[in-house]
């Protein structure tokens, strides 16, 4: 999303296929010299991570409210293809995150304008909330796309926990500070930690989900374990990865990429495939997996539940 740097959707289509990215996981053992205890562990437990303790929960009851107009996208691309800037800017970070990202303990602060402030671990937080799976559509501003199954809960149930006081009038979430985790992070031209945020109307209406798990287990390092952003309506960069502060404010938050690039990504961010990019057409997509490109759908096909959060809103750069 960068000026200076060759993007990645910029890269020849060779250095992007799935053929190109999908590695299986015995060449990814014998590669790091471990094809003969790869047998006996799991994947995870090769990269040196724990057991990861929320395991057992998955999977979890889809619900049937949120349908998808598209295959699921292969889980090998959705977890090989990633966009995750405190990696580096290319897409092939998810060996890295495997390897760097330790997930336990992780400790989620909850501040701010609230009646409840409160750090917990993850795992004390998730046994707290209602647990269910989503088929969610998922459009990166860079114009390529993806459907997944999430699960995770409503991050309204967050805010109920929480408590908000009547001055609250943002939700602002914020990614691990670690420059010995992230090494991106080391590269002070960025405005770290990433941060985005939602007013209180989108964070507590029903389709901002918290992701916890995909396809049917935990969700990985490379898509933002232990937990983050879904709001699919929004393009991807406000999908907070690796969260870990929660802080109800009266001030709208400048995000990440605002702050790099203002006159680029805005705060509402909002699908619509009628506002153009300053560089690029909005009107398609890539859909991760195919060589085909589809139209992107205003609010990226969900405006029944979130267009009326807009209807009276003025002057404000809804699409951006
Ligand atoms: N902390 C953090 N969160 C992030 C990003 C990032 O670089 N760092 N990239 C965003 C962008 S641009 C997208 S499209 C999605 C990608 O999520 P995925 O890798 O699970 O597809 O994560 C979002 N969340
Ligand atoms: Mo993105």
């Amino acid at each position: 999303m960068l000026i200076k740097r060759k993007r990645g959707w910029e890269l020849p289509e060779s250095a992007a296929t799935p053929e190109a990215l999908y590695m299986n996981r015995r060449t990814v053992l014998q590669g790091m010299g471990l094809g003969a205890i790869g047998a006996a562990l799991p994947l995870a437990a090769a990269f040196g991570q724990e057991a990861d303790p929320s395991a057992k929960l998955y999977p979890v009851a889809r619900s049937p409210k949120y349908t998808l107009d598209r295959p699921v996208t292969a889980e090998k691309l959705a977890t090989t293809y990633n966009n995750f800037y405190e990696f580096g800017s290319h897409k092939t970070i998810w060996r890295d995150a495997q390897k760097r990202m330790k997930l336990r303990p992780w400790m989620v602060k909850i501040d701010g304008l609230v009646d409840k402030p409160m750090e917990l671990g993850f795992d004390d937080l998730l046994a707290k909330m209602p647990l269910e799976e989503r088929l969610y559509r998922h459009r990166c501003v860079e114009a390529w796309s993806m459907a997944v199954p999430y699960s995770g809960f409503p991050l309204k149930a967050l805010v109920d926990l929480a408590q908000p006081k009547a001055g609250a009038k943002y939700l602002v979430m914020q990614t691990l500070s670690n420059p010995s985790v992230f090494p991106g992070q080391r590269e002070f031209y960025y405005p770290w930690p990433y941060t985005d945020g939602l007013t209180m109307a989108e964070a507590t209406n029903e389709l901002a989900f918290i992701a916890t798990g995909l396809y049917g287990k935990p969700i990985v390092p490379q898509n933002g374990a232990p937990l983050r952003l879904a709001a699919p309506w929004k393009y991807g960069f406000k999908h907070v990865k690796s969260i870990v502060s929660f802080t109800f404010s009266d001030k709208r938050p400048v995000s990440f990429w605002e702050k790099l690039i203002a006159d680029e990504y805005g705060f509402w961010a909002n699908i619509n495939p009628q506002v153009p990019h300053p560089r690029w057409s909005q009107a398609t997509e890539k859909l991760l997996g195919s060589d085909e490109r589809i139209p992107t759908l205003l609010y990226n096909g969900y405006g029944e539940f979130v267009a009326d959060l807009y209807k009276d809103m003025k002057g404000e750069k809804l699409f951006m």
